[in-house]
This record gives structure tokens, sequence and C-alpha cells, in this order.
């Protein structure tokens, strides 16, 4: 409630900025705990501006002094800012502060990691740096000097003039205050180049610290590389500054940080090389770069009028990357994989107490909003867009949005409108997409009547049937497959737009089999009458093959939970079906390994959640050994052909090629080790040459209790390499017995290694067991009572991170009065806890349903 709530903000609440920007001019002189930070800024009046006050954000600054016209003035200060009386006409706000980037362990304003500086600005921490009126519709040119006593010291834009101990950046391109950056430090440069469509050539550097790190860059150079001319050819956007530079920082609460010109990377998410990553780490490193730099048109030209527009830049730079990576990669593959993440992480939180809408309507601390919701489903919106639009409507929309809001801060209207008139359509139906929570169900059934299909959808808010009005658009991609496995009928576009309708299909030689949402055009969950054979038939045959992955998926996913519910014995169908599946030579490798890949435990406690079971961790686990052990013994004939049949020969490569043969072969050696000892895991940890085969054995000996050794030889082996340690601590917890997990966790935190300052090491523990649904979710409550402990030891470090991770107690609703109780009981103390973070308190309260 608005009034109970003061420190909510509104959408609605929008008003424009009482005073806009000409140009800034920064000078930092560095020092750990007494940077002196002065800025110079030409305010000028915003005639459009309703609210006159000069307002500057500004929190744990120390504000030495403050001029307006060069006169000192006295600004009434508060904890987020300052006021001051300032003329009705353009004026130069001149200040000095000072900050201490040692002490910052939230890891946002200007902050030290391993000795250098750098900063994180999105979405608010500009204000922890100056004094400044911290929102994305004020954007400004800014000139920043830097003085320290470091070989390397950058900004954003390009170099102006540099000296000993100091270096000038100017950027042209107007911009907001989050994609501010500052960097400086002992740091080497790994060069490349591109030259532009036009000719002009871009200097690259990918900047790491002396040592180990320079070998792992050339990989995230030549990613960048193909980055650019992408985005270059298939949207026609070019790079518009001398320079682009990425800095590896190994202390950061996300992957990374599309700042002007300057990205910050996570080193975890630009660092490579075949020994230390995995193929998974080579193309989520790819995906990572490509999105960051796609970010410098979405995001960056075009940038968001305020918060509540994130899914604005976030949705259309996803769908991007997501395309980016199709075209790089297997298309299908891609596909299939971003609806699992989608299903796993997305649908869980449209589920449970913080479901969002993709353009929220309030909300108290917008880092918690960098959700999956807005990325992920945003990015399906405009997947649906560009459905309903098509290729070359697609195409005009986006040009139109470029041509249009080049260099403004936009909304979602201004985005929505350019497809309107590019399909010369009204989209307004279409707007709940963004507006509203939930992920909308749609109902199939079939009758089937002398050569006429008729098929009655309908849709609703959920698998309760509640009503949803208006009704969402959703398009669905379906075609119909004969019994022979040919198409009968070859695909359509069918547009739900109504909460019931009918299409009848007439003139058919005989019964077909539906397959709906092809593709997954829309993102919603379906119920089908099928059974378990045409669903057999579809995963044998289905011309699409995201559908015909989809069809083995329901069928594990339904076996799992009939296996748990009834303690049935694993179903030989789906184990008959993996058999023919697994040997089909004319599948792509990684897409059988996606086939053999079951749901995770927490989307089986979520498919039960959704029959009205409530959902026993034990069992669930207990199900998903048993299958495994089951899929082991039917396939056990093949195992060994299939497993020597994908040995890649050569020269590692992360191209997709080798890399879904390593993909199905090392899901076959998961198999093989359940059933020989882990004999030829222990030998491919021996002979591996590159991390995927290393740790994909170690991962099959720890599943399955033979890794002893192993365990502690890698651990020799990487002692010195900080991002494959973190690999050795998620493993451990990852691959536990539940009944050891929570010792496991507290052994790990123990670690002279573990340093909860770190977040990738503490997500590689602490993450990690919150995902390890059975050995979280103890009955006893040890789980829920170890991560409180830590999350409140967290929160007063680094609240952003703390927030992230408590959602492990989202779902604490679906589960029975024990757990419940438990749950809410670490919960109510983490509230309790004195002075938390609002980040934090934020969260807990929307978990509690006491916001
Ligand atoms: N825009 C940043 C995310 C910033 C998160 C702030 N808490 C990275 C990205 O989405 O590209
Ligand atoms: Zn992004």
């Amino acid at each position: 409630m608005k009034d109970s709530a003061p420190s909510v903000i509104y959408l609605e609440d929008y008003t424009p900025p009482a005073y806009l920007i000409d140009d800034v001019h920064l000078t930092f002189h560095l020092h750990p705990t007494q940077t002196r930070v002065i800025s110079r800024i030409a305010f000028q009046p915003n005639p459009d501006a309703t609210d006159k006050t000069f307002y500057l954000h500004g929190t744990e600054l120390n504000l030495v002094s403050a001029k307006i016209d060069g006169t000192p003035v006295d600004p009434t200060l508060t904890d987020d800012g300052l006021t001051c009386d300032a003329p009705d006409a353009p004026f130069i706000w001149e200040a000095e502060v000072t900050i201490s980037p040692e002490t910052n362990t939230a890891l946002e304003g200007l902050y030290m990691s391993g000795g250098m500086y750098c900063t994180q600005c999105e979405a608010e921490g500009f204000r922890k740096i100056t004094y400044y009126p911290d929102r994305p519709d004020v954007m400004a040119v800014f000139t920043v000097r830097i003085e320290g006593d470091y070989p390397v010291l950058l900004s954003n834009g390009n170099p102006q003039a540099s000296g000993d101990g100091w270096a000038e950046w100017h950027d042209p391109w107007p911009k907001p205050a989050y994609l501010f950056a500052l960097v400086a430090g002992n740091l080497v440069a790994h060069p490349g180049s591109f030259t532009t469509m036009s000719g002009r050539k871009v200097a690259l550097n990918i900047y790491v610290r002396p040592g180990a790190d320079e070998d792992k860059c050339a990989f995230g150079m030549g990613a960048l590389q193909r980055s650019m001319k992408w985005d270059e050819d298939v949207y026609g956007r070019e790079y518009d500054l001398d320079i682009f530079n990425i800095v590896a920082v190994d202390d950061f609460n996300m992957g990374a940080m599309e700042n002007k010109g300057l990205n910050i990377f996570n080193s975890s998410c630009v660092l490579a090389s075949p020994t230390t990553s995995t193929d998974a780490d080579f193309e989520r490193i790819e995906a990572i770069i490509a999105h960051e730099y796609f970010h410098n048109w979405t995001g960056n030209r075009i940038t968001c009028r305020d918060w509540f527009q994130l899914c604005l830049k976030e949705g259309l730079t996803v769908y991007r990357d997501q395309q980016f990576t199709a075209d790089m990669r297997s298309a299908p593959v891609k596909r299939i994989d971003d609806a699992i993440t989608l299903r796993a992480a997305q649908f869980r939180e449209d589920a449970g107490p913080l479901a969002h809408p993709p353009r929220p309507s309030s909300f108290s601390e917008i880092n918690n909003f960098y959700t999956a919701t807005v990325y992920e489903k945003g990015a399906e919106i405009i997947g649906m867009l560009h459905t309903l639009a098509g290729d070359t409507g697609y195409k005009a929309a986006l040009d139109l949005y470029f041509d249009r809001h080049d260099g403004d801060a936009a909304t979602i209207e201004d985005f929505r409108a350019c497809f309107e008139q590019a399909m010369d359509t009204d989209l307004t139906q279409f707007t709940r997409w963004w507006t509203d929570p939930g992920t909308p169900h749609v109902t199939v059934t079939e009758e089937w009547n002398d050569g006429t299909l008729t098929l009655h959808l309908s849709q609703s808010i959920d698998a309760l049937g509640r009503i949803d009005w208006p009704a969402r658009v959703i398009p669905l991609r379906y075609a119909l497959i004969g019994q022979d496995g040919a198409e009968m009928q070859a695909e359509q576009l069918l547009i739900l737009d109504d909460t019931v309708k009918t299409v009848v299909i007439a003139g058919l030689p005989a019964r077909p089999i539906l397959s709906i949402n092809r593709g997954f055009t829309a993102p919603i969950t379906l119920s089908q009458t099928q059974s378990d054979a045409d669903r057999a038939l579809l995963l044998a045959h289905d011309s699409d093959p995201f559908n015909r992955w989809d069809a083995g998926r329901k069928l594990v996913s339904d076996v799992l939970c009939r296996m748990v519910m009834h303690e049935t014995a694993p179903d030989t169908r789906y184990l008959d079906a993996m058999r023919v599946a697994v040997r089909d030579n004319d599948l792509d490798p990684a897409y059988r390994a996606f086939l053999l890949s079951f749901p995770s435990q927490a989307e089986t406690a979520q498919a039960l959640h959704m029959q009205g079971v409530i959902p026993d961790p034990d069992a669930i686990h207990l199900a998903h050994q048993t299958l495994r052990q089951a899929l082991a013994e039917h396939l056990q004939d093949h195992l060994a052909a299939l497993y020597a049949a994908m040995t890649v020969d050569g020269d590692y490569s992360p191209d997709a090629g080798p890399a879904g043969k390593r993909d199905l072969g090392n899901a076959v050696l998961g198999l093989i080790s359940r059933l020989d000892g882990g004999k030829q895991a222990a030998q491919q940890f021996a002979t591996a040459d590159n991390m995927t085969q290393q740790i994909s054995a170690l991962s099959a000996l720890l599943w399955n209790g033979h890794e002893t050794t192993q365990l502690a030889a890698f651990a020799d082996q990487w002692s010195d390499d900080r991002l494959v340690m973190d690999k050795w601590f998620g493993l451990q917890v990852a691959l536990s017995a539940p009944e050891d997990t929570v010792a496991t966790v507290k052994a790990l935190a123990a670690h002279p290694d573990f340093n909860e300052k770190n977040p990738n090491r503490f997500r590689a523990v602490f993450g990690a067991f919150a995902r390890h649904a059975a050995g979280f979710h103890r009955a006893d409550g040890s789980g829920y009572a170890l991560l409180a402990d830590w999350l409140i030891k967290l929160d007063a470090i680094n609240p952003q991170t703390t927030a992230r991770v408590v959602t492990a107690f989202d779902s604490f609703k679906r589960y029975d009065a024990g757990r419940q109780d438990k749950m809410k009981a670490a919960l109510n103390r983490i509230a309790a806890t004195p002075n938390l973070s609002g980040d934090t308190r934020e969260m807990v309260a929307r978990i509690l349903d006491t916001a």
C-alpha cells in the first residue's frame, strides 16, 4: 500500500527531471580510502518539468564543498541526496566529495577488487560516486580525468590525453550515469581490432591482471569481433567509438556490465582456455560478450526512460544474443536450452510469491528486478512479436525503432508503436504480456470425426482454469503429423487471442497427431489430451526439433511424477524410446544429450505442485536416481559403443560440433559410471586434456560415490586458479548425497579458500546448495537454518548477492507444513536482523507476502 510503504516507487508517479545536463566533467584523485571526486556539471532547467526542485542523488558520500556558478552553497543533505536553491536558468554546479573504495564491499559504485579500482553503476550506483541526478532519462556528455599512480587508467568513450599518473577520456555520446565506468590498476591488454562496415578501424582490448589470465583472452576477443560483425550484418548496427575496452574483474555481483565503450566483466564471463573452461563456459562467455556488446545500441544509444522499462533493453538484448548464438551454433539446440532456462527459472518465478510483470508497476529496490521475468520472459515477448510480424515486419519495426529513438530514453510504448506502424496493426491487447504477471495456460482438446479434426483451445491464467481477461495474444505454430511420422498438413500459425477458440480441419485421410506450440512460439504451459503412444511417435518423428525434444521431456516428467506419486516402476515405453533416440545418428549429438537429460528435481517438484500434490524432496530424489539407474541398465548394451563414437580427436575446439559430441559422450559416461564402478570415468579423468572432459569425469565419479582421490588431485592441480576452484567448490555441493549436503556445505564454508566477500565463491557454494533440492529441503530444517545464518552474515557485506540467494526460499508454500514452518522461521530470523539491507528486506517481505 502506497501510504504505509513510502520507499516504494510507482510507475504512475513518473515525472520528467527538473533539470537536464549539457555536459559533465569529473576528476578523480584515486586513493583507497579517500578518493576525491570533483564534479563540474552544466545544468539547465527542463521546460517539460512539473516539479522544479533541484535534487541530486547521493549515498554514503562525504561532501567537501559545493558551488553554483562559482559561489559556495550550503545544500540540505539527506541520507539519499541533497536539495539546494538553484537558478531557473542554466548554471554550473561544482562539488567535491570523498569516498572510500577499499571498504566498499557491496561492489556498487567505485570499489576495489584485487588491488584495482573499478565501478558498477547500474542501476543506482553512480550516486555512491558523486551527487548527481542518477536516473536514466538524464543523459549527458562526460569528460573524465583520472589521477592515480597506475599503469592503466580507463573510462568511457575515446582517450583524449594522458601523461605520467593521469589520463583524460571523452565520451561524445550522451549517456545516463548508470553507464559511467572507471577502471585503474596494474593491467595488461590483449589487443585486437575491428574494421566497421563503413571502414573505420576500432581498437579492441581485453584488460586482465598480468600473469596467467593473459592466456585466457583470445576466445573473448574473437567472440567480440564476431558480435560486432553479426550486429552489422543482421541489424545494420555499427560501432560508434574509436575504441572498445573490456576489463575482467574478480569481485563482481553479476555477469557483466555494458558501460559505454568500457564493458566490465566478471572474470568468469570473459576468461577462457581449453584446460580451465568447459564447453558450456565457452558458449556462455561468447553469449555474454555478445549481449554486452549488443547493448551498445539496445540500451546505450537508446536507453530506458525509467527503471520500470528495464525489459525494454534487457528483453530485446537477450533476444538478440539468443539469435546470435543460434546463428553461431545450432538453432534447435539453442531454442531447447533457452526453453529449459525459462521453464526452470521464469515459470518458477511466475508461479510463486515473487511473480511480477516484465514491466513492473512498482518497486522498492530496482536491483531486485534483474530477474528471469525481465530478462528471459522479456526476450520471449520480442520473439512473439517477431513471429507475429514475420521477418520483414520485424526488421522494419526495429529499423524504425533505431531511426526514431536514437539518443532517446524510451518506453515500452515507444517500442510498441514502432511495431504497430510496421505491422499496421493495434497491439493494445498484446501489451498485457509486458504489464501482467503469470504464465498463461492453454488447454487443447481434440475431436476426431470422419475426416475432420476439431481443436478446442482455451486459455487461462494458470492450470486451475481461472479466466484471464482480456485474453492474451498467443501465437502458436502447429502442424499435423501422420501415424507414419510424416507431416499431413504443413505448419501454420494459429493466433489464440480470445479465451476460447475452435479450429476445424476437414478432409483428413486419417486421424493425425497434433504438434502445437512448435519451436516454443509462446512462453505458456500446455495441457493436451495426448496418449503416451502419440508422444512416443512425436518423440520419434516430429519434424519440429523443439517439439520432438519436448515430447520426450513431457514423457520423462510424467514418468517421474508417477513414480513419486504411486511408487511405480520406471516406464519401459520411455526407456525404449530413449534406446531408439540415442542411437539415431541423424540426430545432432548435442540434441541427443538433451534427450537424455532430466528436468531438475525442483522442476519435478513444480510439476507435482501444479497437479495439486505436495512435493516430497526425498521421494523426488529417489525417483530421479531410480530412473537414471533404470536408463543406464536399459541402454547398457549400447553405452560403450556410443561413448567410443563420441570421441573427439585432434586439438580442442569449443565449436558446436565437437562440443556436442563431448556432451553426449559425457551424458553416456554418467550412465556407464552407474554400472562399472567408475572405471571409465577414472580413465577419462586421468587422460583428459581439457576441462570439459576432466570435470565431466569428476562429476560422474562424484555422482556415483567413487571420487575421493580425483577430488584431491583436482584441487592440487588447480589450487592457483580461482575460477576452476569455484567449480571444485560448487561440484561437491551439487553432487553430494542429500543426507550429506549440509555437512558438505559447512565444511566447504570453513575451507581456507572460501571467501564470502567474493560473490563467485559464495555463489559456488551457497547457490549450488540452494539448487540442491533434496539437500536444501532436509525435513529437519538444517538446510534452511544454515542458509539463513550465512545470508544474515553476507547481508552486512553484500546486500545484492544476499537478496538474490534468498530467493531459494520462494517456493516455501508448496511444501508440507513442517518444512513451511521451518522455512518461515528462517525467513523471519533474516527479517529480524538489525540493520538488514533494503534489498534483502524487500525480498523477504515479498516471499512472506508481508510487503
Ligand atoms: N545491465 C547489466 C546488469 C546490471 C545489474 C544491476 N544490478 C548487465 C546486463 O544485463 O547486460
Ligand atoms: Zn543486459
